[in-house]
């Protein structure tokens, strides 16, 4: 059986309705594949799209002869921890830096593009096979609404035509209300809202970065509506929550409603850093960007700069 699957400590809605939607379309090719994950799924899927039957599987454990396909990731130290990685056929993800680790491995079939969403991929993969207009509405919704979060309604820098144009023709077949974007991006902030620790744990990643002079940090990552709100409001409580994490953290707020990152860093080290990356001036150990600022990207600004 193939298994789709993605990370290893959290699921998005990218990677949650990416394994669902290629796991529908092997099975349309008549292979034998699910989507499955064990790992916590997050508040961008929304109680809304909980409700909706989406075939995905959380505690299945997969056998000797499986093999797996990554949506959504491919850093090696961050895939799901049921994969095998000498068994992992197919790559499918648009995170930077394991480019030549997978194609050493698995070759033209790592794809791996640094766009929008996984999503968009994932719809893409559907055209090519020639079979978009067989997709199930359940299918349409989930890529819609993983694009819609991974480009935050399209304000992202790593926005492409590519993700618009998935998007539009991905609308014709989910048959979703006209303001579904509002209605989504406000459930995921109240959502997070309700409980705002375990959200921000859910969404962070340790990582090492070139021009960091730790060697490793705690990176939240918060994507809501009203970013200046929740500063105000739960500054306090993201700076406890992260203490509990890591010595050295930082954390990017993302404020969709006024197109900005809101980034708080623990100490010098982080603030030194993300001053030399992100061109950003730190007051009492926050700082606002001018644009979005998304985590993969930051990222890639690291490994550029
Ligand atoms: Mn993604």
């Amino acid at each position: 059986m193939k298994i789709v699957t993605s990370g290893l400590t959290f699921l998005d809605i990218d990677a949650y309705a990416g394994c669902v939607a290629y796991a529908e379309l092997l099975n349309l090719q008549s292979e034998d594949a699910i989507a499955f994950s064990s790992a916590t799924i997050n508040e961008s899927v929304t109680q809304t799209i909980r409700s909706w039957d989406v075939p995905f599987s959380t505690n299945y454990v997969p056998k000797d002869d499986d093999t797996f396909i990554l949506i959504d990731v491919s850093e090696p130290d961050f895939l799901e921890k049921h994969v095998v990685i000498d068994r992992v056929e197919e790559v499918i993800d648009h995170h930077v830096g394991y480019e030549q680790f997978w194609d050493e491995k698995i070759g033209a079939k790592a794809n791996l593009e640094f766009i929008g969403a996984a999503c968009t991929q994932v719809y893409e993969s559907w055209v090519k096979a020639g079979r978009f207009n067989e997709m199930s509405e359940t299918s349409a919704r989930l890529l819609v609404s993983g694009i819609l979060d991974n480009t935050l309604n399209f304000k992202a820098g790593v926005t492409t035509d590519r993700d618009r144009e998935a998007y539009e023709e991905l609308l014709k077949l989910a048959h979703l209300p006209a303001d579904w974007p509002a209605l989504y991006f406000e459930e995921c902030e109240a959502s997070i809202l309700s409980d705002l620790e375990h959200a921000l744990i859910n969404d962070t990643k340790v990582m090492n970065f070139k021009n960091l002079h730790v060697e490793k940090i705690a990176f939240g990552q918060m994507v809501i509506w009203d970013g200046k709100r929740v500063i105000n409001e739960y500054r306090d409580m993201l700076t406890m929550t992260m203490n509990t994490q890591a010595t050295d953290w930082f954390v990017n707020v993302v404020s969709i409603s006024d197109g900005q990152s809101f980034l708080i860093a623990s100490g010098d080290d982080v603030e030194v850093w993300a001053k030399k990356i992100l061109d950003v001036s730190f007051e009492n150990r926050l700082a606002h960007t001018d644009r979005l600022w998304l985590r993969k990207e930051i990222v890639k600004q690291d490994l550029l700069t």
